[in-house]
């Protein structure tokens, strides 16, 4: 009977271990998911365990997991041109919306809008024959060469305005340049009429030449019109900006739409064979639906944006596969606006795009509203596949006081705030 029962108590005390065992054991992959918390190293690839939208997000929307891997994420750095003079800023010259920069003949080429009036802009109303209405009115296309990308000797004018009444006769503005089997191609913003009289209403139109150093002859048609009454772009055809890619001129430009004062700005596509046309404009277009001014580059087999300044999706870089469709890949700050970036394979009609590292930007107001006028400068940034510069994939920027200041609220602002204060006061 002893026997049976110390049998009995070992066979127990065997359950008994086994059942603990099997409780205390490690779960299955699955389970482990459900009940531990998200690992401390950040996998590098996407785990295999429930994940918040956010999450998988981070794994399936950006190039990388986390920005400093990310080819496509990158701060920008800026730094004054030497060589450009502004008569002090007073407001006669400005210098803005530059072309991409290329190299030839030994040399980085930029070309830009250039206007030296006797006034700054005064306004669409007291403007004439001499005296602008805008920043970009009474222009003409100007170039500058350089060697290092820091001193520019400016080289004069390369595309003059036409004759009324051919497109461009009251100012030509914001051009960007194609190279194409060996000729060089600025298309470029014709004003019919000064700008900002109806609006900021312009068509596409072209010059070709020979040489970077012109001379250009001007093409007398509209190469990318306004579309039809009613649509998007029936009014202005902006920041006109040509690539090869797919054996194509892809060139994208900007409209604003929806009726000033509430503008909106997207960019559009139009794709053609020949740089003098017809283009076709893309039927998906608007293609991006924000930013201002066009800064695209190949980018692997597809085309790269920066998307800056207007709409939900102002200060991303933006991808895709197929230069249609653009999906956000990183998120910045402090973009360079209306950037024309140095893109080595920009005409090479390339399938494997290596990226940009600086460029020739625009800051607008440079001084103040009543010497309105604009400046460029160098922007220098790692969207690369050729360059790895740790300093410019920092996420975390430090600004001085001085720089949250100049954000400062404006009269209306305060005004609002103090009658706010009141009406609590006296409640
Ligand atoms: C720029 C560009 C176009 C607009 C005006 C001059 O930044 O978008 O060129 O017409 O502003």
């Amino acid at each position: 009977m002893m026997r049976i029962i110390f049998q009995l108590t070992m066979y127990c005390t065997a359950i008994v271990y086994l059942i603990s065992c099997t409780s205390n054991s490690q779960p299955t992959n699955e389970v482990q998911a459900e009940t531990e918390g998200f690992p401390f190293v950040l996998p590098k690839e996407k785990p295999d365990r429930p994940l918040s939208r956010a999450m998988e997000r981070n794994y399936t929307a950006y190039p990388a997991p986390r920005p400093e891997h990310n080819e496509l994420y990158s701060q920008f750095k800026y730094t004054e041109l030497k060589g450009l003079d502004y008569n002090d800023g007073d407001g006669t010259i400005s210098r803005r919306d530059p072309s991409k920069v290329i190299f030839a003949n030994g040399k980085y080429y930029v070309w830009y809008t250039h206007r030296e009036t006797p006034t700054p802009p005064q306004g669409a109303d007291k403007s004439n024959d001499t005296i602008p209405s805008s920043d970009w009115d009474l222009a003409e296309i100007w170039y500058a060469t350089s060697e290092d990308g820091f001193t520019w000797e400016e080289q004069g004018v390369a595309v003059s305005r036409p004759p009324k009444p051919q497109a461009g006769w009251r100012s030509v503005s914001t051009t960007d340049i194609l190279v194409w089997e060996g000729k060089y191609y600025l298309y470029y913003q014709g004003f019919l009429e000064a700008s900002g009289k109806r609006g900021d209403d312009c068509p596409v139109a072209v010059s070709y030449a020979d040489s970077p150093d012109g001379p250009w002859t001007h093409h007398n048609e509209i190469v990318i019109p306004n579309g039809p009454e009613g649509t998007w772009d029936q009014y202005s055809i902006h920041d006109p900006y040509p690539l090869v890619y797919k054996d194509k001129i892809y060139l994208y430009y900007k409209s604003d739409f929806d009726g000033d004062p509430r503008l909106v700005r997207m960019q559009g596509l139009a794709i053609a064979d020949n740089p003098l046309g017809p283009f076709e404009k893309h039927p998906l277009n608007p293609v991006i639906n924000s930013g201002h001014e066009t800064t695209l580059f190949p980018y692997k087999s597809g085309i790269a944006a920066l998307v800056i300044k207007d709409g939900n999706e102002h200060f991303t870089v933006q991808y895709a596969e197929d230069g249609v469709n653009f999906e956000i890949k990183s998120i910045t700050s402090l973009m360079p606006f209306a950037a024309g970036p140095f893109v080595p394979d920009a005409f090479t009609n390339t399938k494997d795009g290596r990226g940009i590292t600086w460029g020739i930007s625009h800051i607008t107001n440079a001084t103040t509203w009543k010497q309105n006028h604009a400046i460029l400068l160098r922007f220098d940034c790692d969207l690369s596949r050729d360059v790895d510069d740790p300093e410019m994939k920092q996420h975390s920027n430090y600004y001085k006081p001085e720089f949250y200041y100049q954000h400062g609220l404006s009269k209306t602002q305060q005004e609002r705030i103090l009658a706010e204060n009141e009406k609590l006061q006296t409640k």
